[in-house]
């Protein structure tokens, strides 16, 4: 197993995100595509499906290791929660939200501009989502963009939704809105990778990213994001998120050790 370098943490520290190459061997990845699939022919009412006019598919669903065995088990048993420590620098790994993004050919919607913190119940620096690809993925087929050090502004921008850009008016407590990157290139450092399956894409809650559309014409973009924090993280519940906000175990400020936030590291206080 390929567990991040110094240089990969670092790097991830000061860029806010990180290409890790070849971390998930075939049968780990076969497994996922087993439960992604299945996932996607019994999707859960938290899916939607963000494509303009019906026109290609952006199809999103969350949470699915609650009921897809497969998708649990490479939580539980895949090097992922390992990297993730170590990427985190982490005594203690909960699992946040294990969010499924499949983008078919001839899908003209971006991913939006975003941060993913703002979506959660929770404040801490220790954060990051592992982005997945089942294909492989470049400019053409979506694959995603970061803004480098965007992590360190320390703002947080008013969440949208992901494929369509419109702003969770509810969520009022920001620093308004994401800037526009698209229309100000040169301000900004943005950075993609090129992945092939076997690779992922590590990436702090704070960092602005979004994706390409999928414009080729037989090149799908399927993947997941496995979002997991680390020992700064605590309970702060926003009424407004898509998760789960209603904890009656938890208090402010406090762990976020529940059911719907399993530990996956270390291994033996796996509640997953
Ligand atoms: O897959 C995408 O298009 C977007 C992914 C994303 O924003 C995320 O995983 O946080």
């Amino acid at each position: 197993m390929a567990l991040p370098t110094e240089k990969i943490v670092s790097d991830w520290r000061r860029d806010g995100a990180a290409c890790l190459r070849q971390v998930f061997d075939q049968a780990w990845l076969d497994l996922l595509e087993e439960g992604v699939e299945t996932s996607r022919i019994a999707p859960s009412e938290l899916s939607k499906d963000y494509a303009k006019d019906g026109e290609g598919s952006f199809f999103t669903d969350h949470a699915m290791h609650r009921r897809v065995p497969q998708i649990r088990d490479f939580i539980a048993n895949s090097p992922i929660a390992e990297i993730g420590a170590r990427l985190l620098e982490a005594e203690k790994v909960n699992l946040i939200d294990d969010h499924l993004l499949v983008k078919e050919p001839g899908t003209a919607n971006p991913t939006y501009w975003h941060q993913d913190q703002p979506y959660f119940n929770f404040v801490g620096e220790d954060y990051c989502s592992f982005w997945i690809p089942l294909d492989p993925v470049d400019e053409t087929n979506g694959t995603l963009r970061f803004v480098i050090g965007s992590h360190l502004w320390k703002k947080e921008f008013k969440p949208v939704l992901i494929g369509k850009g419109e702003v969770v008016e509810q969520a009022d407590k920001f620093d308004g809105l994401a800037p526009d990157i698209d229309g100000n290139p040169n301000d900004y450092e943005t950075r993609t990778w090129d992945l092939t399956p076997g690779d992922c894409l590590a990436f702090h809650g704070k960092m602005l990213h979004g994706a390409y559309p999928n414009l080729s014409s037989g090149s799908p973009r399927r993947a997941i994001s496995i979002r997991l924090t680390g020992d700064d993280i605590v309970w702060h519940p926003r009424q407004y998120a898509p998760a789960e906000s209603d904890q009656p175990g938890l208090t402010p400020g406090g762990p976020i050790d529940c059911e719907d936030y399993p530990i996956v590291w270390p291994v033996d206080q796996q509640t997953i």
